[in-house]
């Protein structure tokens, strides 16, 4: 069978990594090239993303693989990112000032100024997305006076800012274009009409491609500085990381609900039309574009966040703990003693996370969580539970039976969660793959590229190439 490679850039918000895949000629072999760190960096009460720092290392994970392997075997390149926020680019295609990151205060109230211009009503009607208070839209608005707008030939969301960079190609990827809430959930193209009202000026939207495109070459000076081959090519995959993960669930079908598990946890059922009606508004679901025509129905809840944001703060005030030691403990810490809405408004924004946990508990009544344990159990059970409430609910609403959880990404590895998950939903629910949007990320390069025929063999590929671990409900 012929080899093949294809390198998969999959930036999250609190990591990144460069991750080969390695074709035998029936499974994908991942491995991990190089990885980084990321996160929102604050400078005047405002958040951003250092994208000039994850260039660099983008390029020097893509550097270290021309070092070290048989450069020939590279197809392609794909890269995927969180969505909704963007870089904009002056007339020299320079980038104006860094992106901000989507939990910029900046946002706080805009979803409502809207509403005065435009019905939410409407507004979902047309582009099928959940109400966040940082769908590009709301950010969009947030900056219109900021002057930036003004000057900005392009609006670029973030992978394809790197695109831009990688190829000199200026295009919005699909999948991540449908959480600016100016696509057309039907139609698939932009929904330019809903932005003039704003005084959004829409000339500055690329032209959208779909995932799977050949984008073209790198740049050849850039390819020459990589040591890559001058075949290889860019791949527009689903560049939105949830798209990704999802393309990469072994097994999914109508009976299956997954969870991309990560920052945040994405919780839905994959459709192949958009499902928009009042339910579903009132549910305040989304319909995301997935890869090769299929919808994501899902929610967004507040994911390993929470922690996450606790470890930062109990770092800051001295306490290094490690994660699996955070786990570790909520494990022996009691069950269900006390519990928050992980999604409730004041869990979004940067700050002291335990303190907003233990309010949270004392104004709703129930025993403040103090210990470490405590507090991080408290997170998962949580976690856990709206995770039921979401799968139960998207039951409801497309008339599906739901048998099987599947749990892709960071958190699949989290071997209490996914029991708690269990245990929560009565379902069985199957763990892994742990790098699952790298893999959906490779999967698409690696139909694109004539490896495989569609996104079905492609999944078959998937359960063939990684482990995963079955948890059961227990009941009681
Ligand atoms: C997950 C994710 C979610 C999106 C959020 C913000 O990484 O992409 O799908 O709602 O980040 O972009």
């Amino acid at each position: 069978a012929e080899r093949a490679h294809w390198i998969a850039i999959d930036i999250g918000a609190s990591s990144g990594r460069v991750i080969l895949g390695r074709w035998d000629g029936s499974r994908v072999v991942l491995e991990e090239l190089h990885r980084f760190p990321n996160g929102m960096i604050e400078r005047e009460g405002h958040l951003f993303w250092e994208v000039g720092r994850l260039w660099v290392e983008v390029q020097r994970g893509l550097q270290q693989y021309a070092a070290n392997e048989e450069v020939t075997l590279l197809r392609s390149i794909g890269i995927d990112t969180w969505a909704v926020d963007y870089g904009l680019l002056d007339a020299q295609g320079e980038l104006i000032g860094d992106p901000f990151a989507y939990r910029d205060p900046r946002n706080n109230g805009i979803a409502e100024q809207v509403d005065a211009l435009i019905s939410p009503t409407e507004l979902y009607q047309r582009t099928g997305l959940q109400r966040l208070p940082f769908n590009t839209l709301y950010q969009l608005y947030a900056e219109r006076h900021s002057g930036r707008l003004e000057r900005a030939t392009a609006l670029l969301l973030i992978p394809d800012l790197f695109h831009y960079w990688l190829t000199g190609q200026r295009v919005a990827e699909y999948t991540n274009a449908s959480t600016t809430m100016f696509l057309d959930a039907r139609q698939r193209v932009w929904a330019t009409d809903l932005l003039t009202p704003l005084g959004i000026p829409t000339h500055i939207l690329p032209p959208l491609v779909m995932p799977g495109t050949r984008l073209g070459p790198l740049r050849p000076e850039l390819q020459a500085d990589l040591g890559l081959p001058a075949s290889v090519t860019v791949v527009a995959v689903g560049t939105h990381d949830t798209a990704s993960a999802v393309a990469a669930v072994p097994h999914l079908d109508a009976q299956s609900a997954y969870i991309s598990s990560g920052t945040w946890s994405l919780v839905g059922v994959e459709r192949t039309e958009p499902l928009i009606n009042d339910a579903a508004r009132q549910l305040n679901v989304t319909n995301e574009g997935g890869v090769y025509g299929t919808i994501r129905l899902l929610k967004n809840v507040s994911g390993l966040w929470l922690l996450q944001e606790c470890q930062r703060r109990w770092h800051e005030d001295g306490l290094n703990l490690r994660w699996d030691d955070i786990v570790a403990q909520a494990a022996t810490a009691p069950p269900r003693r006390s519990l928050i809405d992980p999604d409730a408004p004041e869990f979004l924004a940067v700050g002291d996370m335990p303190a907003r946990i233990r309010d949270y508990c004392r104004r709703t009544g129930q025993p403040e969580p103090e210990t470490v344990g405590e507090i991080a159990r408290c997170c998962l059970d949580s976690l856990a539970l709206r995770y039921q409430q979401v799968i139960d609910a998207l039951a409801e609403l497309t008339g599906q039976t739901i048998t099987t959880v599947r749990i892709v990404g960071g958190g699949s590895q989290n071997a209490l969660l996914c029991q708690l998950t269990a245990d929560a939903c009565r379902r069985p629910v199957v763990a892994g793959p742990t790098e699952g949007t790298a893999l959906g990320n490779i999967l698409v390069q690696a139909i694109a590229t004539g490896y495989l025929p569609n996104l079905s063999t492609a999944r078959q590929v998937a359960a063939a190439s990684v482990g995963q671990q079955r948890y059961e409900p227990r009941v009681g």
